[in-house]
């Protein structure tokens, strides 16, 4: 069940370049539960979607199935929009992509629909580096289904009704970084200027954007034993190097702070000003980011902000050589070029 918004808005409410408000990025009103950090991170893909101007027509949602696999519904009702079946939005978000690779792809899956049933899947899309981004919303549980931990819930931890988690987590971060993604970050739900900045970088990197954002579940796991609770995360989230997002076509980008400033240039020409301080990470190698991760694991902490960055990466198309024309406006003729085109083509095997 879906509930439409009230269409009434102020006519002042600032517009964006295109001259939209914020309203033509959002969906319909939120069913779950009031405080559910999922709402939060709805919340920074509609911020970052009018800041970045994007066009919502020219934007794609996906989705599996769970609390967090439900949000589309709840952002950019304008857009492109596939609810598809649990584990399995990284295969239709490919195929999408394969079909039209003009358009953005955020896809939204939960810690359960990626890191247990969906595994395989994400291990696959990160490897071919889709041109997507791809977002967990973690909550350590199965909030959908009443709560039971997940493969992300820390080993120890405990939730509203359960017993210790007595087997390891599955860290999503090192893993996307092991599997060779280009861009790997972590959030809090909590921290919503961090979750606004880290997407908008990620929708102009070009490749898989992975983000881990952890997104407390108010109603089965937000309690102080919990890893996953407001309360634990606010009091252990280590912030890893600060950062600006810079969008091209903005004037400032000529004024890059000097000395301890690293900017990286996103495929878009957009700039990330990566404030190095020390003591914290170098994002632009994988040992070191690996490392920062388990560090920070062994001392209790959670490692949130962009944690690994390599915009020069081949994305699914680039590896592949497909055609720069999206298939979907080609005609029959270009499509399927007959029988003797193929013969040709099998000749060429021989
Ligand atoms: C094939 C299949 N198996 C199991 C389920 C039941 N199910 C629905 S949502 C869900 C887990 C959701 O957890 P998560 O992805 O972490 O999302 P959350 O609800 O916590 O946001 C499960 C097991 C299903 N819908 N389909
Ligand atoms: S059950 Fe948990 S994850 Fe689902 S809407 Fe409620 S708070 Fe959010």
């Amino acid at each position: 069940m879906s509930y439409d918004r009230p269409t009434i808005r102020h006519p002042d409410a600032p517009k964006n370049d295109l001259g939209y408000t914020r309203k033509q990025y959002e969906g319909s009103i939120s069913t779950l539960c009031a405080g559910c950090g999922h709402d939060s991170i709805t919340n920074a893909i509609i911020t970052a979607c009018f800041e970045m101007n994007l066009e919502p027509h020219r934007i794609v949602k996906l989705s599996g199935i769970g609390c967090s696999s439900k949000t589309p519904a709840y952002f950019l009702g304008k857009s492109h929009g596939f609810n598809s079946v649990h584990g399995r939005m990284p295969s239709v978000a490919t195929g999408a992509n394969m079909a039209n690779r003009e358009l953005v792809y955020i896809g939204v899956s939960g810690d359960g629909d990626t890191a247990s049933i969906g595994m395989g899947q994400f291990a696959h899309v990160v490897r071919r580096n889709l041109d997507m981004v791809y977002v967990v919303m973690n909550n350590g549980c199965y909030g959908l289904t009443k709560g039971q931990d997940s493969a992300t819930a820390d080993k120890g931890s405990k939730s509203k009704k359960g017993n210790p988690v007595s087997l390891e987590s599955i860290d999503l971060c090192e893993l996307a970084i092991q599997l060779g993604a280009g861009f790997v970050g972590r959030g809090f739900s909590g921290d919503k200027k961090q979750v606004v900045e880290m997407l908008k970088a990620a929708v102009a990197h070009k490749g898989l954007a992975f983000l881990d954002i952890i997104s407390p579940c108010v109603s089965f796991n937000n309690v102080p034993t919990s890893t996953k609770s407001y309360s634990w995360v606010r009091e252990h989230e280590e912030a890893n190097l600060p950062f600006d997002f810079i969008p091209y076509r903005r004037e400032i980008l000529a004024d890059y702070p000097q000395g301890s400033t690293l900017p990286v240039t996103l495929h878009d020409g957009s700039v990330l000003n990566l404030h190095k301080q020390e003591d914290k990470i170098d994002v632009t190698s994988r040992t070191a980011a690996m490392g920062a991760l388990e560090k920070a694991k062994k001392d209790g902490h959670i490692l949130t902000g962009i944690l690994y960055l390599n915009p020069e990466l081949p994305d699914t198309h680039a590896i592949l050589q497909t055609s720069t024309t999206p298939l979907n406006t080609m005609g029959e003729s270009e499509l399927c070029p007959g029988n003797a085109v193929l013969r040709k083509m099998n000749e060429s095997f021989r």
